[in-house]
C-alpha cells in the first residue's frame, strides 16, 4: 500500500541516519578500538560555554566574559570554535563574539567544557564517537562547587548530537580535565580527584583504572599524588601537569620549599621520574615555573554574589594559578598571562617546549578566579583519522 508509511514513502538514505543520529552504544571505546587522541594530535574544533553564573565570576561575569572571548578569538586563529550560551545571553554574546566563531543556544550550569562536554575518541579506519562522563559538579553534595548541576549533566550529549556522534555513556563520575593521554596508551591522572570520595567512593583504584583503560583506551596509568595547591577540583591533573609528546611531560614547579606546592611538585617529579609509559619508557620532565603565588583580593572577593551551595570567595585566599593550564590548538598554544613577572618566561619556555606551535597568551586572571584556566574552558574535536 504505497503511501501508508511515509518513512518507506520517503526513506532516508542511511548514510543521512548515521551523519545525524547520535546513537548510545553500550560497548566501550576499548572494546571498540577507540582510543582518545593527546591534544596536540589535530583538530576538527574546539567547543566552548559562555560565562554567566554571578555566585562564581565577579561582576555578574562581564570580566570572565570579556576573557572567554579572548580566549576564542585566540583559538580560532588556529582551528573552528563553537560556543554554547544559554538563551538569555545569547544576543549579547554574539555582539562581542568575532564572526569566525559559531553560537549555539545551549542551557549549562557553568561554562567549564572541558569537564562537561565529551571527551572524545577515535578509531583508526576514520571515526571519532565521544565518552560522556557522569558528572556532580566536582564533588556533588559533599564539597561539590554548586547545585544543581543538572544542565552542565547533558552538555556532552548535546555537543555529541550537534556533532553527531555517537555516545559511549561512562558509568562513573570523571570529568575532562581529570585526565590527560599521550595518545599512545598511556593517561596521567591524580590520586586527590581520582580517588576522592566525592566522586565515586564505591570504587577502589584497580576498578578506576579499568574504567579508564575501558574508556580512553590506555594501557598504561600514571598516578601523580595531588594537584595544584588549593585547586577546587580536587586536584585536576590538567593544572598540574601534561603531555608535550609522548615520553615528554610538562609539570607545573617551584624552587620554593617553603611555599605547600613544593612538597606537591617535588612527589609529582618523583613519581614522573620513576614511572614508565604504554611503551615502557621513560619520562622526561620539563619543570613550568608557576605563577605567583596569586590570592583573590578583596575587590575582586566583593564582585561574587554568595549563593547557598556555592563555597564563598574570600579575600586573600590563594589562587590555583598556573601556565600548565594551556590549550594545544591546530599549530597554536593558547596559553594564560597570570603574572607580569613571570609571563614572559613561561611563555619562551613553552616557545621551546613547542617548536613547531605559535604560542599566544591571553589575560587569565578572571578565568583563573572562577576556579580554572583556559584548558579547563576548552574541549577539543579530534580530526577524524586518515582512513588506509
Ligand atoms: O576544570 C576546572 N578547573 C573547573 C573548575 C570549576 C570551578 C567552579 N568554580
Amino acid at each position: 500500500r504505497l503511501g501508508a508509511n511515509p518513512s518507506t514513502q520517503f526513506p532516508s538514505p542511511a548514510w543521512l541516519e548515521y551523519a545525524t543520529m547520535t546513537h548510545t552504544l553500550t560497548t566501550t571505546p576499548a572494546a571498540d578500538g577507540f582510543r582518545m587522541p593527546a591534544e596536540f594530535e589535530p583538530h576538527a574544533g574546539c567547543w566552548m560555554l559562555w560565562p554567566e553564573r554571578p555566585d562564581n565570576w565577579r561582576g555578574a561575569a562581564a570580566p570572565a566574559q570579556r576573557a572567554f572571548v579572548a580566549v576564542a578569538t585566540a583559538i580560532a586563529r588556529f582551528e573552528s570554535v563553537t560556543v554554547g550560551v544559554s538563551q538569555a545571553y545569547f544576543v549579547a554574546a554574539r555582539r562581542v563574539l568575532p564572526e569566525t566563531v559559531r553560537l549555539i543556544e545551549l542551557s549549562h550550569d557553568d561554562s567549564w567544557m572541558r569537564d562537561v562536554g565529551p571527551t572524545f575518541v577515535v578509531h583508526e579506519r576514520g571515526a571519532v564517537r565521544g565518552v560522556h562522563w557522569r558528572f556532580n559538579a566536582w564533588g556533588g553534595l559533599q564539597g561539590g562547587l554548586y547545585s544543581s548541576w543538572d544542565q552542565d549533566e547533558l552538555v556532552a550529549l548535546k555537543v555529541l548530537e550537534i556533532e553527531g556522534r555517537d555516545r559511549y555513556r561512562a558509568p562513573f563520575i570523571n570529568e575532562g580535565g581529570a585526565v590527560h593521554v599521550d595518545g599512545i596508551g598511556t593517561a596521567l591522572v591524580t590520586e586527590e580527584c581520582l580517588l576522592n570520595a566525592n566522586r565515586n567512593p564505591r570504587l577502589k583504584r584497580a576498578q578506576i583504572e579499568a574504567h579508564l583503560r575501558a574508556y580512553l583506551g590506555v594501557s598504561t596509568i600514571v598516578w601523580l599524588g595531588k594537584g595544584v595547591f588549593n585547586d577546587e577540583t580536587d586536584g585536576h591533573v590538567d593544572n598540574l601537569a601534561c603531555f608535550v609528546r609522548p615520553g615528554v611531560v610538562c609539570l607545573a614547579w617551584t624552587d620554593n620549599r617553603r611555599d605547600p606546592q613544593y612538597a606537591i611538585s617535588r612527589d609529582a617529579w618523583e613519581r614522573l621520574h620513576d614511572a614508565r609509559d604504554a611503551r615502557g619508557r621513560r619520562f622526561t620532565v620539563q619543570k613550568l615555573p608557576l605563577p605567583g603565588p596569586l590570592a583573590m583580593t578583596a575587590h575582586e572577593a566583593r564582585g561574587v554574589e554568595t549563593r547557598r551551595g556555592t563555597p564563598p570567595r574570600r579575600t586573600g585566599h590563594r589562587l590555583a594559578g598556573s601556565y600548565i593550564n594551556f590549550y594545544i590548538a591546530n599549530g597554536g598554544i593558547v596559553m594564560p598571562l597570570l603574572d607580569a613577572r613571570h609571563d614572559q618566561a613561561a611563555a619562551a619556555h613553552l616557545q621551546r617546549l613547542f617548536p613547531r606551535h605559535r604560542v599566544v597568551g591571553v589575560a587569565a586572571r578572571e578565568i583563573l578566579l572562577g576556579g580554572g584556566n583556559i584548558h579547563c574552558i576548552t574541549q577539543q574535536v579530534p580530526a577524524a583519522p586518515l582512513a588506509g
